[in-house]
């Protein structure tokens, strides 16, 4: 019975039964997906492990959890009532208020009869007879020609497993696995491990109102802060009047955002210093991830990013009190290789008397006990610990799937080196597997929602094309892959970003291949995404029931 599965329980008799598209998750990728199918009169289904709509939203309740895009910008552009008509509060929204504007999205779109939450996609097997994916889930079994991995970049935890972890008797918090209920820490003494994102967001607002906050920090972050606030009602006013029009030009940036902070055109190398203090300064004041804009040539070349270097590390001389934690705190890494964060009083946390910073870059963390941590032999104690340890970026989610493509070949087995697609969408081997935001496109690395969008289309217009013409089965081909993969590290090694030990090369998880997983650059990848549609999908090999032919 090679490539049919029999389901483990049908607790759901609906779960038996054919779809045309099965989408994996229902954060956005996944509900704009299934939009798109119900446009199109597809029958189509997500299956979603939470019982809620809203994916990174849903899961990443901690304290302070909030979006480093604005709000203007990190929101779909696909429906022109629906961005007119939602309204957001702040600047840079916060978990809460995305969450709900998600749901919204669920509603309004009326897409919840369509999504089977708490089901968990265990295994899916392409049956090459029937071009058909058997599905299995922790809830019954689906059989699809199409299979879309809307399952997010960030979604499966990274977690530490230090020595005696299970002997400790507090809680331990994950920031990506927040309980819904929230959390008290008032009178209690908090131990933090990590400086990432969700770190540098949580620990100012833990360290309020925790008794004492001690922070673990292995690699120092770069971060500038937000500015964050209530939206500018004239800002909004201005965007909605032609909000299409500024969708356009940010996605005519490299990141897909922030078009209103164009980059600079000349080199920070031939800038006095006083000229790069001044504009620096002026990119610091805007709040934005953008300040990575403010030359050209930061992210190229390492005499230049040492100026960005220079001025981030004077502010947080200014703002830390106490020199031997500010020189703690400052980093020395290529500023802008791994993802710059934006903050709201970070910094200047470290300057209360309830928090303490205890630098573990040459003395680690050596096990949990009982009752807290030993750090370079010194114990310290706990009543909670959170670990803000980040994600098995990009590649988690897919590879916890059993996905088996032609011939039973393991998608486990195919990326033990590291994953590889073409376009970031598509693998050989597995045909009719789309990953949306896959590794090697540029998701990450941009306004993820912009990226999104770009993708389901592009799937949607492909499954459309393919049943105009009769196809049953599409497939990237091995050449295609090879080049892309090329180019896709070609990319990066014009650039500083694989010079240090960021997510996006994978090396945060424990025996994970080293690979630079984005692309960098928006815009040219969008061209080539089109033009390979343009002509009649370069690169793969459609099949169809009678023949088969290879492009
Ligand atoms: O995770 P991270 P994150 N012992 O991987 C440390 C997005 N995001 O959840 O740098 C001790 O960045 C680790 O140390 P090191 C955003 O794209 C966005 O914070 O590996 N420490 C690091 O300090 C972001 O980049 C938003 O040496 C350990 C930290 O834990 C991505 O999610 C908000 C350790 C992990 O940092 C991930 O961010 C939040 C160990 N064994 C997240 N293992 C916004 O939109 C790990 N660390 C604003």
């Amino acid at each position: 019975m090679e490539g049919v599965l029999v389901a483990r329980s049908y607790d759901n008799p609906q779960l038996s039964q054919t779809f045309d598209v099965t989408i994996v998750g229902a954060g956005f990728a996944g509900l704009y997906m299934l939009h798109r199918c119900n446009q199109r009169g597809l029958s189509a289904q997500i299956f979603e492990a939470g019982d809620g709509v809203g994916g990174t939203w849903y899961w990443n309740r901690y304290p302070g959890a909030r979006c480093d895009i604005e709000s203007l910008e990190y929101s779909y552009s696909f429906d022109e009532d629906l961005q007119q008509e939602w309204e957001w509060s702040e600047r840079y929204a916060g978990q809460p208020e995305i969450l709900r504007y998600v749901n919204h999205v669920a509603d309004r779109f009326d897409l919840r009869p369509s999504i089977q939450f708490n089901t968990r996609v265990e295994k899916a097997a392409f049956d090459s007879a029937t071009a058909r994916w058997n599905i299995q889930t922790s809830n019954g079994a689906a059989v699809s020609q199409y299979l879309v991995m809307a399952t997010g970049c960030l979604s499966s935890t990274n977690k530490p497993s230090f020595e005696g972890m299970d002997d400790f008797e507090g809680p331990i918090y994950h920031t990506g696995e927040w309980p819904h209920d929230g959390v008290d820490f008032s009178d209690q003494r908090v131990g933090v491990i990590g400086t990432g994102s969700s770190a540098v967001q949580s620990i100012p607002i833990i360290a309020k109102q925790a008794k004492q906050l001690t922070v673990f920090q292995r690699t120092p972050n770069y971060s500038i802060p937000a500015h964050n606030g209530p939206i500018d009602k004239a800002l909004e006013a201005e965007t909605k009047a032609n909000y299409q029009a500024f969708r356009d030009a940010n996605r005519r940036e490299n990141g897909a955002f922030a078009s209103r902070t164009p980059a600079g055109e000349t080199s920070a190398l031939d800038a006095t210093e006083d000229e790069w203090r001044e504009k620096f300064e002026h990119h610091w004041q805007l709040g934005s991830l953008a300040f990575l804009r403010a030359y050209p040539d930061l992210l190229l070349d390492d005499n230049a990013n040492a100026i960005a270097r220079q001025f981030v590390a004077d502010k947080i001389a200014e703002v830390v009190t106490d020199p031997t934690t500010a020189q703690i705190l400052t980093p020395t890494q290529v500023i802008g290789c791994k993802r710059l964060c934006l903050d709201t009083n970070y910094f200047e946390t470290y300057n209360r008397d309830n928090v303490e910073l205890v630098d573990i870059s040459s003395a680690p963390i050596e096990r949990f006990t009982p009752t807290g941590i030993v750090a370079d032999g010194q114990e310290f104690e706990f009543d909670a610990i959170v670990t803000a340890t980040g994600f098995d970026a990009m590649t988690g989610t897919i590879l916890k799937i059993d996905i088996r493509g032609v011939n039973d070949v393991s998608l486990k087995e195919k990326w033990s080196s590291g994953p590889t697609t073409y376009l970031g969408l598509c693998i050989p081997g597995f045909p009719n597997l789309f990953t949306v935001t896959g590794p090697g496109s540029p998701s990450v690395l941009t306004n993820m929602i912009m990226s999104i969008e770009q993708h389901v289309e592009w799937i949607d217009e492909c499954i459309d094309y393919m049943s105009h013409q009769g196809h049953q089965s599409i497939e990237a081909t091995v050449d295609a892959e090879q080049e892309w993969v090329a180019h896709v590290n070609a990319v990066a090694d014009f650039t500083l970003m694989p010079t240090c030990n960021s997510w996006y090369l994978g090396v945060n998880v424990p025996g994970k291949p080293r690979v630079f997983m984005p692309l960098i650059g928006f815009p040219p990848y969008v061209e080539k995404c089109n033009e390979v549609a343009a002509n009649g999908y370069e690169g793969f090999a459609l099949t169809s029931p009678a023949d088969s032919s290879t492009r």
